[in-house]
């Protein structure tokens, strides 16, 4: 189904697991990570925190199992990313990504339009963060390997959703689609409404300092506008 570039040099029938964050992360993981370790200049401080937070757990986890984990901020030379995570997402079973193809007699007469994906739980208030890849590891035939729920059955709904997540993702109301059992914090959705170029110096109002050696660095190297997604 995927082109070469952007298949994973594993066999098909390798172990995999998605790792997601909940709204939860904000306030559990993120600001406690800030305050503790703080965070460097040149990288968005969120994808710090999943990197550290992944990469701990994996060494701790899994001693000695070879894991090839890839985070959903990189790229690869071709500027396309390191795993497609709404793919991996549908695919796993653990959001449907609803895709412009998954609508019946497009209304949008050509135009391109992004795909996203929907959680049963948390609808849109959540974000993929990385995949692990056991190499080596095969599953069994009694692992589940379940479908997505389809929460957005109907063309209207994806009309709707497709259109939100496009021209409106800024006023949040994609993540609704379905009724979610968490929402971002007020803090959190001014973290993320921030442009990623200026979420350094908002933590700084927040009172959390970049770590020491890194503050000149923090003020000249701003994240570029793709990264640090929520
Ligand atoms: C680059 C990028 C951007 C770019 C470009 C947008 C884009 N989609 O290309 C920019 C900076 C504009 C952007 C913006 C945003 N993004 Co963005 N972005 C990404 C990123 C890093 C890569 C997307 C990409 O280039 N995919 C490559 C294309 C080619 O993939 P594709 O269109 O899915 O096509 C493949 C599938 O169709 C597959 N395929 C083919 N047939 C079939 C059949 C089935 C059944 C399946 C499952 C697949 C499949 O094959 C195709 C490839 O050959 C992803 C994270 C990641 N690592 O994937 C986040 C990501 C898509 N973004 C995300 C979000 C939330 C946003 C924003 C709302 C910002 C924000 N607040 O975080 C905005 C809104 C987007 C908009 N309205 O335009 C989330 C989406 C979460 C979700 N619920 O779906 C992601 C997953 C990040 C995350 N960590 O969760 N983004």
């Amino acid at each position: 189904m995927l082109p070469p570039t952007l298949r994973l040099d594993h066999p098909d029938d390798t172990l995999a697991l998605l790792v997601l964050s909940t709204p939860a992360m904000f306030e559990q993981a993120f600001l406690p990570f800030v305050e503790e370790r703080g965070y460097e200049g040149l990288s968005d401080p969120i994808d710090q925190c999943v990197k550290h937070c992944v990469s701990s757990a994996v060494s701790r986890c899994f001693p000695g199992q070879e894991v090839d984990v890839r985070y959903d901020y990189e790229m690869l030379p071709s500027r396309k990313p390191k795993f497609l995570a709404q793919t991996a997402a549908h695919v796993s079973g653990a959001a449907f990504y609803y895709q412009q193809s998954d609508v019946t007699e497009q209304p949008w007469a050509g135009k391109k339009m992004f795909g996203v994906c929907v959680h049963p739980r948390f609808g849109g208030w959540f974000a993929i963060r990385a995949l692990l890849v056991f190499g080596g590891v095969t599953p069994g035939a009694e692992t589940p390997r379940p479908d997505p729920p389809d929460c957005v059955p109907s063309r209207e709904g994806r009309i709707e959703l497709l259109e939100a997540f496009n021209f409106n993702w800024r006023d949040w109301s994609y993540r609704d689609v379905v009724t979610p059992v968490q929402i971002y914090s007020e803090r959190q959705k001014e973290y993320f409404s921030t442009p990623p170029s200026k979420r350094v110096a908002l933590l700084q109002t927040w009172g959390f300092a970049p770590r020491e050696g890194e503050r000149a660095a923090a003020a000249a190297d701003a994240p570029g506008e793709a990264s640090g997604h929520g």
